[in-house]
């Protein structure tokens, strides 16, 4: 047997292609929107050929087919400690911090991802982490009932904890340990058909958020959708239906734009699923369902403050019911976002990769930042959009909603607590800003060496 450590890349590229098996098993619908989106960007890559770059071309395909990413919503501050130590082992960190209490949904969150360009490219695999904020629930029975409930589940399996312990220790795991840790961590992710609690409890929770039940009653996090991306979203939106899948009614986000921005994403409705309860009452829960996105450049804190205010103001001036009037709508209120690379760079409100054009030379004595704009212009110097590798609260709250039923009444919609959420989590999240920032950073050295 091997001794020799593989890489956390390796581990992660597994396991998300070992939780995709799984969850196309679990949800069908999700392999069918799989085959969708594989057809939709190969169609895509027929008519525009020039989407990535030469070099990159091989690399950038095989991220597209491998790209995805899930959700999870955790209990207790132990699970999510937990949690940050087992996407370690995977080169998965916790990346920006996002408060969906202010749309009413009890929970923040962050994304835990790789971050660096070589791991994105591999694969890029990202899950979508929340945290139950049992402070925000007003009714001090029903906290208590969910604390002790959540108290007293385990959702790691002893022998994903001993790996876990076991790649801290020696820095890794060796293929076989890999292939271990794969399968008994996609444990904690599966779904369970029967709950840890009565009918009654479940209905409790369920009257005062469907989230609190959704994630208090079940004996783990189930993975609750897994999202592929594709390059072309409002195609996809408009075969869904083709296919006996029903989407959800807008796609969120920016609008189509020659040079797509952030992140756009849909979803279809969550399944009806039996639930065993342990008074053996049976019943349904919905949780599941399956989501697409298109990602594009990353945008500035510039960039980002110009996109949430046009999307408030957007917001602000009503709200259309079917996708066509709101694609219409969000593209008037986007008219003053620039859409092309060079404005967007002009204007600093995203990020860029600069590359030196295959073939061309800088001159010795001119080979300076200084001279940037300059070879620029002289076309010795390109640069391309870094995509967002992360999420959007206003997204992720429709998204969220659209499955949940937007009952906000019960819940008191708090602030933001970073701090509380770092506490819990044992570490601070990174700021996406930043990585970006040193991507683009990093293209520039590798141009002018300083
Ligand atoms: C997470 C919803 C957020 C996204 O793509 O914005 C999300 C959830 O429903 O648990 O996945
Ligand atoms: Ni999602």
């Amino acid at each position: 047997m091997s001794n020799v450590l593989i890489s956390p890349d390796e581990i992660r590229d597994r396991f998300s292609k070992a939780m995709s098996q799984m969850y196309q098993q679990e949800v069908p619908q999700y392999g069918t929107l799989l085959q969708i989106v594989k057809e939709t960007n190969a169609a895509y890559l027929n008519r525009h050929p020039n989407t990535f770059t030469a070099d990159l071309e091989v690399s950038e395909r095989n991220r597209l087919d491998v790209e995805r990413h899930g959700a999870i919503r955790l209990g207790t501050a132990a699970e999510l400690a937990t949690m940050k130590d087992l996407f370690a082992v995977m080169g998965m960190s916790p990346v920006g911090y996002y408060d969906l209490s202010a749309a009413g949904v009890p929970v923040h969150s962050t994304a835990f991802r790789p971050v660096d360009e070589a791991s994105l490219l591999l694969n890029p695999f990202r899950v979508f982490t929340s945290l139950l904020r049992l402070e925000l629930i007003d009714n001090a029975d029903l906290r208590d009932t969910a604390r002790r409930i959540l108290e007293q589940r385990e959702i790691f399996s002893p022998r994903v904890r001993e790996l876990i312990e076991q790649a801290q220790q020696a820095g890794g795991l060796t293929t076989n340990q890999a292939d271990d840790f794969v399968s008994e961590a996609l444990k904690t992710f599966r779904w369970h058909s029967e709950a840890q609690v009565n009918l009654e409890t479940y209905n409790a929770l369920l009257a005062h958020h469907r989230l609190i039940a959704d994630v208090v009653c079940f004996k783990g996090p189930h993975i609750n959708h897994l999202t592929p991306r594709t390059l072309d979203i409002d195609h996809v939106q408009r075969i869904m239906p083709d296919y006996g899948i029903t989407p959800k009614e807008v796609i969120e986000g920016p609008p189509r734009r020659q040079v797509p921005i952030l992140l756009r994403q849909t979803s279809f409705k969550a399944l009806s699923e039996q639930i065993r309860f342990t008074d053996d009452e049976t019943g349904k829960h919905t949780a599941r369902f399956g989501e697409i996105e298109q990602r594009g450049l990353a945008l500035t804190p510039k960039g980002r403050a110009l996109y949430d205010q046009l999307l408030l103001a957007a917001s602000a001036s009503g709200n259309a019911q079917d996708n066509d009037s709101h694609q219409r709508h969000i593209e008037a209120a986007f008219a003053d976002f620039p859409d092309d690379k060079e404005a967007l760079r002009a204007k600093q409100l995203g990020y860029f990769r600069y590359r030196l054009t295959p073939g061309a030379t800088i001159p010795e004595h001119n080979v300076s930042r200084d001279n940037l704009e300059d070879l620029i212009h002289a076309r010795v110097v390109t640069f391309e959009p870094i995509v967002y590798e992360d999420f959007l609260p206003v997204s992720a709250a429709g998204i969220f909603q659209s499955n949940l039923g937007s009952d906000k009444g019960a819940v008191s919609s708090g602030n933001p607590n970073q701090a509380a959420f770092e506490a819990a989590l044992g570490r601070a999240v990174i700021n996406e800003f930043s990585l970006y920032a040193a991507i683009e950073e990093a293209s520039l050295q590798s141009i002018f060496g300083d």
